[in-house]
């Protein structure tokens, strides 16, 4: 049903509020926009960006805007309301105002998915109110290659793609089934559209940004919202802008330039940020280069990043046969014709003179390669000084395995360059040392590089061709290299994520982040101290090889083949006759029950569950691997929670405490399901970025469904954050992290000062916890910050915005 589609229609809404416009405080006030009759008519959706654009420049004039304000200004539900209050009549939107936004559409992986789901169908809707698709992608293993792993994937999970595909047909949602390809991937081919604006509930979703549409990722309850036509929340980001300039050398790649910003910002660094790319360097780079850049945004905390639509841009529409759309875009930036103010036009870049809070300069002609890790995609490594740190450090020199792919890294500009370096080791007799797996990012991708050869290269030099899904991105890689559990062992990969134990279950596998042309020469060798630049390899005959540089095709000479006829865009109305297949037994997926409302009056009596060190990311929160089959189960899934967090009491994994009353240890899921049967409240306390990394929801559904009202910690990860409180969970960060974070520890009880009274106040108001030390019986008071709007104030008062939701659905 209903895509974001470019056909030609009347442009009359359009003419109608551009005629009826009037600049306020602006000097083009004197020049309102033309009236010549514009050439060509618009397609509805940017008629209707338009629409809003021209009101953004009513309401703020000649003011200088990015390129990410324009596209998310002009998704404003109500534009002069978000744009002017608090915000110095519109002078200091950003950090300030709470925007109130429209998205285009949703997309939604099969992990996510399941959980947006189970609370859309909470709410009793028919429909969609905004199209909407669904990728099956997370849930398939990678082994032993594409077809095997296919198949069994879809054995297993059987019941779950049953569950999406019953409810994309009610609801009217597309459905991607399995083997089409990796949601990112399957978005950017075919959904994604400059000057649009999406909700992913994947924290990889900004990878849409390449191709100049504004993608947040998101948890499901977020997703919801926008699916039931209720407007999406979101505070003004800052802008950070990214100027580039120069060219990138060879064996330098878009990779690299993610890879060495996360290494200057760090995983906390783009948080509040959108990050915007300009400057003459983006000229130079392809249009999946661009995304890759984006998709790894995320790794740096980014809401969401961008770039401007560039003649790469318009090339790759066009190889993935939207031509219309490479001319709708051409056409809408001439709009509304010659001889109206610069302003009225909509231009998919920043104004000249526009601001950024924050500006980096990259010359892309200085630029490395980089590997980023171990177990954080921040800690950048220059190849030129991987071999010296990897010998200091003592990290395995031997490098087990090299995979190349994913939602990142598998364009044909990607896969094209390592066919070139393949080709010419093939040539030279060599054989890659170390296990190579190719993961293709979608069905297209696929069938094109099958077609164009590529896969046969691969093939020939002993590459394992994995399916077209996440496999050991999400930790379904089932090694048989005999690497045991504990056995500390490199691997090098072109994804975006290297948390401890993500790939394959393993805390001591070392994952590299980098480029797949990097990982591949570097698989050949076999060695993690191998410097592809410029070092050689034997050959058998003796020799020494030393690898060219990589050279790819920026796209197919012909446009992609689409490969399996079912994979396509198939967009149906909702049909209300088909059931959504859930089994009562199932072990997999089960109705939600609706969490209890905020009591009434302040939280006494909260006890502290654990307190966490270190790094607590959704996966810590949340582990994926083998508990993705219980995604859609929530007491089942609850049973890995907080599973590798780090007591900082005692620093022992994954345990806990049953502090005041024996004291015995457990695991801290055990413990908290304990609490939850003897009706005891909890909350953890924890140390910088909880929640890093991904939309996983799940990491704030499961601790409230066992008891959790409050997170305080020293900071939060954007998308977990707002997770917690969609949720009905309160997240407080301390005013003095360092002394207070020292103050609080397992065991104590806390009740809140001003919480209720906050809450009911719309988000206004100051927030205390009153600690009761459980062993000294001290009592002190701990201030505390929080960043809850008026909207969020109201769904953690009616115990869950799904609460909220399914009420006012019922009462429309
Ligand atoms: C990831 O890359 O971590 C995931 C798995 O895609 C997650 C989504 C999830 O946990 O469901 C993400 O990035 O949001
Ligand atoms: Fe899938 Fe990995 Fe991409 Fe997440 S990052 S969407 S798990 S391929």
């Amino acid at each position: 049903m209903r895509p974001i589609e470019l056909v030609g229609r009347s442009g009359a809404a359009l003419r109608r509020a551009f005629q009826a416009q009037q600049l306020r405080r602006v000097a083009v006030s004197t020049r309102p926009y033309s009236s010549a009759s514009p050439n060509g008519t618009l397609p509805p959706t940017y008629e209707k960006l338009y629409s809003k654009y021209s009101e953004v420049r009513r309401v703020l004039g000649a003011q200088r805007l990015t390129l990410a304000e324009k596209i998310l200004y002009s998704h404003l539900d109500n534009v002069e309301e978000s744009l002017l209050s608090n915000t110095n009549n519109g002078k200091d939107i950003r950090g300030k105002a709470n925007l109130k936004l429209r998205p285009d559409r949703v997309n939604m992986q099969d992990a996510s998915a399941q959980m947006a789901l189970l609370q859309f169908i909470s709410c009793n809707v028919p429909r969609t109110a905004i199209p909407a698709s669904i990728h099956c992608d997370h849930l398939i293993i990678g082994e032993r290659g594409a077809e095997e792993d296919l198949a069994a994937g879809i054995n297993t999970n059987q019941e779950v793609f049953d569950f999406l595909e019953s409810s994309a047909k009610r609801y009217g949602i597309d459905f991607w089934p399995p083997g089409a390809g990796i949601i990112h991937q399957t978005v950017l081919e075919n959904y994604a559209l400059p000057g649009m604006m999406m909700l992913g509930t994947d924290s990889h979703s900004p990878n849409a940004g390449g191709l100049c549409t504004i993608t947040i990722g998101v948890g499901g309850a977020d997703a919801v919202e926008a699916l039931v036509g209720a407007p999406w929340e979101l505070k003004a980001p800052k802008i950070l802008g990214v100027r580039l300039t120069g060219q990138l050398n060879d064996w330098v790649s878009p990779k690299d330039l993610i890879l060495h910003l996360a290494g200057l910002l760090t995983v906390r660094g783009g948080t509040g940020y959108i990050v915007e790319y300009f400057g003459p360097g983006v000229e130079t780079l392809s249009l999946t280069g661009m995304a890759t850049v984006c998709n790894m945004g995320a790794e740096i905390g980014a809401t969401t990043s961008i770039f401007p639509f560039t003649e790469a841009s318009a090339r790759y529409l066009k190889a993935t046969r939207r031509e219309q759309a490479a001319k709708d875009a051409a056409l809408f930036q001439t709009w509304p014709g010659a001889g109206a103010a610069e302003d009225a036009y909509f231009r998919f870049k920043a104004d000249e003179g526009a601001q950024y809070d924050e500006l980096i300069e990259i010359d892309l002609s200085k630029l490395e390669p980089h590997l980023n890790g171990p177990f954080t995609p921040d800690l950048a490594i220059p190849l030129s000084k991987f071999k010296e740190t990897v010998q200091k450090e003592g990290w395995p020199e031997k490098l087990s395995a090299g995979l190349i792919g994913s939602c990142t890294n598998s364009s044909y500009e990607d896969m094209t360059k390592v066919e070139s370096i393949v080709r010419a080791a093939h040539e030279a007799g060599l054989k890659p040392k170390a296990d190579f797996y190719i993961t293709p990012g979608s069905e297209q991708i696929r069938s094109t590089l099958e077609r164009d050869g590529t896969l046969e290269t691969f093939n020939k030099a002993g590459g394992i061709l994995l399916s077209n899904a996440c496999g050991p991105c999400i930790g379904q890689w089932k090694r048989h290299d005999g690497i045991e559990k504990g056995t500390p062992n490199a691997i090098l990969t072109s994804y975006n994520r290297n948390f401890r134990g993500r790939n394959d279950g393993n805390p001591a596998t070392l994952n590299f982040l980098a480029s797949p042309e990097i990982v591949t020469a570097m698989a050949y060798a076999g060695s993690t101290t191998f410097n592809p630049i410029t070092d050689t390899i034997t050959t058998p005959d003796g020799k020494e090889f030393r690898f060219p540089s990589p050279r790819g095709k920026e796209g197919p000479e012909t446009p992609f083949s689409q490969g399996r006829e079912t994979f396509r865009v198939a967009s149906n109305p909702p049909d209300p006759s088909v059931p959504v297949a859930i089994s009562p037994s199932s072990e997999r997926l089960a109705l939600l029950e609706p969490f209890d409302p905020f009591p009434a009056g302040d939280l006494t009596g909260l006890r502290v569950l654990v307190k966490v060190s270190g790094k607590c990311t959704t996966d810590t929160i949340s582990a994926a691997g083998p508990w993705l089959k219980y995604k859609g189960h929530l007491p089942n899934i609850s049973a890995n929670t907080l599973n590798t967090a780090v007591n900082a009491e005692t620093g022992e994994v994954n345990a806990a405490y049953d502090h005041p009353l024996d004291g015995r240890k457990y695991t801290i899921p055990e413990l908290a399901r304990l609490w939850k049967e003897r009706g005891q409240a909890w909350l953890v306390v924890a140390e910088h970025n909880y929640g890093e990394g991904s939309a996983r929801e799940h990491a704030a559904l499961q601790p409230r469904y066992l008891g959790a009202r409050v997170i305080v910690c020293k900071s939060f990860a954007r998308i977990h954050e707002t997770n917690l409180k969609k949720q009905g969970v309160v997240p407080l960060t301390f005013e003095e992290p360092d002394r207070d974070y020292e103050r609080i520890g397992a065991g104590d009880i806390v009740d809140t000062i001003g919480l209720y009274e906050m809450l009911q106040n719309g988000g206004k108001g100051d927030v205390k916890l009153r600690v009761t030390k459980h062993k000294t019986g001290e009592v002190f008071e701990i201030p505390v910050k929080h960043q809850v709007s008026e909207d969020q104030a109201k769904f953690i008062l009616a115990g869950s915005a799904l609460n909220l939701l399914a009420k006012n659905a019922a009462l429309n």
